[in-house]
């Protein structure tokens, strides 16, 4: 490859290394062709193992998303009302001018006045400098609230972080050489689509795939076995796998008495879990429960390598953190880490030696100590007045990496808060998406062909630098470069706000990298124990896997897993009766890509999948339109009566843009803000809706 950094431009095409910035465990290494200054291809790199030269539908199609054009190009000032999406061009000195005036006013109003400032950012890009490189540091030297990110996986990530020690487990690649797969809580095909490729590898190999999960999904067609649950029961049938494995004596006692603790309690816990009784509460058969343990125990019992891939679909309910607790401690029954290709794997996040520290510099808050605040809980945030408990009100937001307004539960109230006219709202972005039409400003950003970054993965252990492979459009600036504008015009003089992106990229792993080898290959591979846990060693203050958890007693929490149940139960309400749940379409990412349009041309309509048996219950058509409600809030779709619905669940894939819907609402007008049991996290999927035929609407 003639890859040519942007310091050779005189040659009319060249190629750049990168890497995909979405939230997505692949994390690939791309490779931009650029022609003339514009980038005409954007490819997998057939030299990173993990990417293979091939990448999804989504980002093959990423000069369609660069070169949009409704891609903002200007900084943009609000000129309609709050929310109507109507703005005029500025210049960029002043919208900097006039947002540094009004911030700065904020926060002179007193010591921790300041905390009336919310950034609101998650993984619109994973780059660790576009991420928070920057923008921590500004926000730390405002001394603004700080953001508990916890939107996506922070249920899952303490409770594998209670049982395991931290975000760590299998590395993927084994998965190829497993005998038994179980897919738990993932739609692989759309979701982790690299991982598939080994499950593929491991298929043809003689290895037996199970798919555990509501939804008839794309992955769960094409596995041996699919176990329809209800959603929100995962612990309930975890629980009762291990009490077929102890009564079976399908158990590796040796690894449990050197590398486990509290294996006595959690024993007589699963000893409660007759599959009768699990059955009753998944929604499945007991029979079901019986062949899986039988499977799953026949690995320990033959010596052969059991894994699990768990993703964070089945932590999105009230007992997430259980769940996955609960999942998180089967290999270690059946002895199943004493294999490279045996284990689970839901994050690999915490398997890199990540400075955040030196990135986001928490030390310029000084001895200031500003609130918390949840991004999951943003509706009901922006709607509360000054308290004592609450601190001031939020009088003004700055949003990047991420659209709220389409992707925050319940959102009635998120957009209620966004329509404040007495909330100041700036928001970073490449799209007008649904939030940036209730900004005061919108200031362009660049995107990953346009920026340097340096990428971390929650799906493999490689870091990944990506390189601009051309100049950023129009005037887009990139997010660090924003903030350290905002910085000057604030008066901010720390020396960390002249800090160029390169050198923020090569700070972000320190010596734990060999960034020469970076800058020539696109990806470092970290070196880890093929199986890290074959003699124990995780990372708990046990060192070993802790079925029960010191820690989360003296949280006051139990300290083994147990099945919790949702919030809003399956067959609890008889209003209600659906229990839905809103996990990604295939070829959207998050609400990323849905404007694109040959994406969503793929994607047709918003759409609800429902068993025949509850449309017909209901008098609904195949394919007509539908309103589905609940106490909070209501939309309309198209629906599909699908096989990929089980009776008594509706999926609605998500997450469509409000604007680009029928009624301009979203799923996520019926999703509650309540929150999980370990985490803090959102429950998307913990929610009852009633859904009816209703008029057509034009699209
Ligand atoms: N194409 C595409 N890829 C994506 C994303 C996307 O939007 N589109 N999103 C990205 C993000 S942000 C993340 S966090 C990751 C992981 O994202 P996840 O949301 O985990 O992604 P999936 O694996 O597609 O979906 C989860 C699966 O869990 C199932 N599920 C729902 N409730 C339950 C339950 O209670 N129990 C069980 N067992 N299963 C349940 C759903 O039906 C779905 O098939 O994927 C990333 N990759
Ligand atoms: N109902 C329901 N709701 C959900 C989920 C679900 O399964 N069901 N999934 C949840 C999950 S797992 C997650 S992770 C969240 C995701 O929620 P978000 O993190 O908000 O993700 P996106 O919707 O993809 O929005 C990211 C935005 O960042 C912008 N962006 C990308 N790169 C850059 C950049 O370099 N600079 C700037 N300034 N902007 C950039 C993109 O244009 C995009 O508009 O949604 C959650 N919401
Ligand atoms: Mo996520």
């Amino acid at each position: 490859m003639n890859d040519i950094a942007p310091s050779t431009p005189d040659k009319a095409s060249w190629q750049v290394r990168g890497a995909c910035p979405h939230d997505c465990p692949d994390t690939c290494s791309l490779i931009t062709t650029v022609q003339n200054g514009i980038a005409i291809k954007v490819q997998g790199n057939p030299a990173h193992p993990h990417t293979d030269g091939a990448l999804c539908t989504k980002v093959s199609r990423y000069t369609e998303r660069t070169y949009h054009p409704e891609r903002i190009l200007h900084p943009l000032k609000r000129v309609g009302p709050k929310g109507s999406g109507q703005f005029e061009p500025v210049s960029w000195e002043q919208a900097l001018n006039d947002i540094a005036t009004r911030l700065s006013a904020i926060a002179a109003r007193g010591p921790d006045a300041a905390q009336a400032i919310l950034p609101y950012s998650y993984a619109g890009t994973m780059g660790l400098v576009q991420g928070e490189g920057m923008a921590g540091r500004f926000f730390h030297q405002l001394g603004a609230s700080l953001l508990d990110r916890t939107i996506c996986a922070s249920a899952g990530g303490e409770a594998l972080t209670q049982t395991l020690g931290a975000k760590v487990g299998m590395q993927v690649e084994y998965f190829s050489e497993a005998r038994l797969i179980l897919i738990w809580g993932s739609n692989s095909i759309a979701s982790n689509l690299h991982f598939w490729r080994l499950a593929q590898q491991a298929k043809r190999n003689g290895a037996k795939l199970i798919c555990i999960d509501p939804r008839r999904s794309e992955t769960a067609e094409k596995c041996h076995e699919h176990i329809a649950l209800l959603p929100g029961t995962d612990a309930a049938l975890a629980l009762s796998l291990m009490h077929e494995l102890i009564t079976h004596d399908w158990l590796d006692h040796d690894y449990l008495r050197r590398y486990t603790l509290g294996w006595p309690e959690l024993r007589e816990r699963a000893l409660q879990w007759r599959p009768e009784r699990a059955a009753e509460v998944c929604g499945i058969s007991p029979e079901q429960i019986r062949a899986l343990a039988r499977d799953y125990g026949a690995c320990q019992q033959s010596g052969e390598p059991a894994a699990i891939r768990m993703n964070y679909g089945l932590q999105r309910v009230h007992g997430g953190g259980n769940a996955v607790r609960a999942i998180a401690s089967l290999p270690a029954l059946i002895g199943a880490w004493r294999h490279r290709a045996g284990g689970v794997l839901l994050s690999s996040s915490g398997m890199y030696p990540i400075d955040r520290t030196a990135l986001q510099r928490p030390d310029l808050l000084g001895s200031r100590r500003p609130r918390t605040l949840n991004m999951s809980t943003i509706g009901d945030d922006l709607l509360r007045p000054a308290s004592p408990a609450f601190g001031p009100a939020i009088e003004a937001l700055v949003v990047y990496n991420s659209n709220p307004v389409a992707v925050a539960p319940e959102s009635g109230k998120v957009v209620q808060g966004f329509l404040r006219d007495d909330l100041f709202t700036v928001v970073l972005e490449h799209f007008q998406t649904d939030t940036a039409d209730h900004a005061d400003y919108i200031l362009p950003a660049t995107t990953q062909l346009e920026h340097w970054d340096i990428h971390a993965s929650y799906g493999h252990t490689d870091v990944l630098l990506n390189r601009p492979a051309i100049a950023p459009l129009g005037e887009a600036r990139t997010n660090t470069d924003i903030f350290r504008a905002l910085a000057r015009c604030m008066g901010f003089t720390d020396p960390c706000f002249d800090e160029s992106d390169e050198s923020l990229c090569r700070k972000a792993f320190g010596p734990a990298i060999d960034f020469n080898e970076l800058l020539a290959q696109g990806f470092s591979t970290l070196q880890h124990a093929q199986a890290p846990f074959a003699h124990g060693g995780f990372p708990t203050p046990s060192g070993r896997c802790e079925f029960f958890s010191a820690r989360l007693v003296a949280q006051g929490q139990d300290g083994l897993p147990d099945h919790i149940p949702n919030h809003e139960p399956a067959g609890s309400s008889k209003r209600y009766s659906l229990a839905m749940i809103s996990p990604p379409a295939r070829n959207f990412l998050n609400s990323s890509f849905v404007n694109v349009k040959s994406l969503r041309d793929i994607e047709g309509q918003p759409l609800l999948e429902m068993h025949a048996d509850d449309a017909l219950a209901r008098d609904i058509m195949a394919g007509g339109m539908v309103r589905v409600f609940n106490s909070r809030g209501e939309y309309r779709c198209r629906v599909e009566v699908s096989t990929r619905a089980r009776p008594g669940v509706v999926n609605a894939l998500g997450i469509w843009w409000r604007k680009l819907g029928f009624d301009g609402h979203n799923v996520n007008e019926l999703t509650s803000q309540r929150l999980t049991d370990m985490g803090r996290g959102p429950t998307f999927y913990d929610c009852l809706v009633q859904v009816e035929a209703c008029e057509s609407l034009p699209f």
